[in-house]
């Protein structure tokens, strides 16, 4: 029996790429997001310098338009796992659900049929005070997706292909 886990420092993360997309859409939380995801790559030995070559940052509208920039950037092939960045928060507005459904769908297919993990990484809450509390008031999950991203890339090259 074989085991296959990712790992946060192995060589096989040397020199990947990472894309993020980022929706402005609520900056004040994806902004938080961010620094908290940054923070959580540098720490692992990721370049996240302004001129890094390991780290490309894209910013769109809003959550609604993540994926069609994901496509782009898993297309590319440059890039071994994209993590999105977005916050939806409920209020008053029924768009809330149309956006939560545009997007998370459009991420879960645009990483099933590129083979590149998009490590899904939009708070969907009921309001601002729930959404700050996730991005650094009680505790940052951004750092928890650059986590999760490199444990999805490691993992995917240590996988059998073919
Ligand atoms: N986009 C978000 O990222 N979060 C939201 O809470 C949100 N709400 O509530 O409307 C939102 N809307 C904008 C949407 O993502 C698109 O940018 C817009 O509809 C243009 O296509």
């Amino acid at each position: 029996m074989t085991t296959f886990e990712g790992s946060f420092t192995a060589p096989e993360l040397d020199g990947i790429h990472i894309g993020l997309v980022v929706a402005r859409f609520n900056d004040l939380i994806t902004n938080r997001l961010l620094s908290g995801c940054l923070d959580c790559l540098s720490r692992h030995g990721i370049d996240t310098s302004p001129a890094s070559h390991q780290l490309d940052t894209i910013w769109v509208p809003g959550s609604f338009e993540i994926p069609v920039v994901a496509q782009r950037l898993a297309s590319s092939g440059r890039y071994q796992v994209l993590i999105a960045l977005g916050a939806v928060i409920r209020g008053d507005t029924p768009h809330f659900d149309v956006v939560v459904a545009e997007v998370s769908k459009g991420v879960a297919s645009v990483a099933r049929d590129s083979g590149v993990p998009v490590i899904f990484g939009v708070l969907t809450t009921d309001n601002l005070e729930q959404a700050l509390e996730r991005a650094g008031i009680k505790t940052n999950l951004g750092w928890t997706y650059g986590l999760e991203a490199l444990e999805m890339a490691s993992l995917m090259q240590s996988l059998p292909t073919g």
